[in-house]
């Protein structure tokens, strides 16, 4: 039976795990949402998930909740090809990389966010596209950093095929990409964001690609 999401076409959340069942050959079954018409705020939904945002996944009558989370579990029950590298220290790495994106980079440009600068802070366009843009610059500049030390690091951010990790890095570079970052001080991150998006995993998880898809601003 096929797992079904609930998802948007621009959310970097839904585009995690897009890739990660992609990546495992999981079939989906996608119920779209559409987050800037408020389709999140509906109470129906509401009760799916309290905190109102996508994605929820449900494999059968198990509801999943929150994109590490998900790609955790499905790591867990579907384990090939693996998307964590052997070795806790290893592990801890992909983890802590992917968590930049995950934790600390996207929570801050997420819709309720950028609706309370823009509609309860009213700053302006230019205003609201400044903070968008710096906090994915922050969280560019460490990937890089990281990358450039890691000695693991190369094609993929560890080793040769990708991990949560370059799962999260093509949802940092994404949006940066879209909110027009300036990309030249990042090569080795968007380097395996090129590489990472010719794998047709990556791709047909991309917003463009997905069947709610509007044009991509
Ligand atoms: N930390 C959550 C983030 C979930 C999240 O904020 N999703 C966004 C789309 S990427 C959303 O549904 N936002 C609705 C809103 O902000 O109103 C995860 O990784 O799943």
């Amino acid at each position: 039976m096929p797992m079904k999401l609930f998802t948007y076409f621009r959310s970097q959340a839904s585009f995690r795990v897009r890739i990660a069942l992609n990546l495992k050959g999981l079939k989906r079954e996608d119920t779209f949402l559409h987050l800037e018409h408020g389709d999140q705020y509906a109470p129906e939904y509401k009760k799916l998930n309290p905190q109102a945002v996508v994605p929820t996944l449900f494999d059968g009558d198990l509801k999943l909740f929150q994109s590490l989370a998900i790609l955790e579990y499905l790591e867990e029950t579907h384990a090939k090809p693996p998307l964590l590298p052997q070795g806790a220290a290893a592990r801890a790495w992909v983890r802590g990389f992917a968590l930049i994106n995950v934790a600390d980079s996207h929570p801050l440009i997420v819709p309720r966010v950028r609706n309370y600068l823009a509609g309860t802070l009213k700053l302006s366009d230019e205003q609201k596209l400044a903070w968008i843009q710096h906090w994915l610059e922050l969280g560019l500049e460490a990937m890089e950093v990281l990358l450039a030390e890691h000695k693991e690091s190369g094609t993929f951010c560890h080793g040769d095929a990708p991990t949560m990790a370059d799962i999260c890095l093509a949802t940092q570079v994404f949006p940066a990409r879209m909110f027009k970052v300036k990309l030249e001080p990042y090569p080795r991150t968007t380097g395996i964001y090129e590489t990472c998006m010719a794998i047709p995993a990556f791709a047909d998880a991309a917003p463009p690609k997905q069947p709610d898809a509007e044009k991509v601003a």
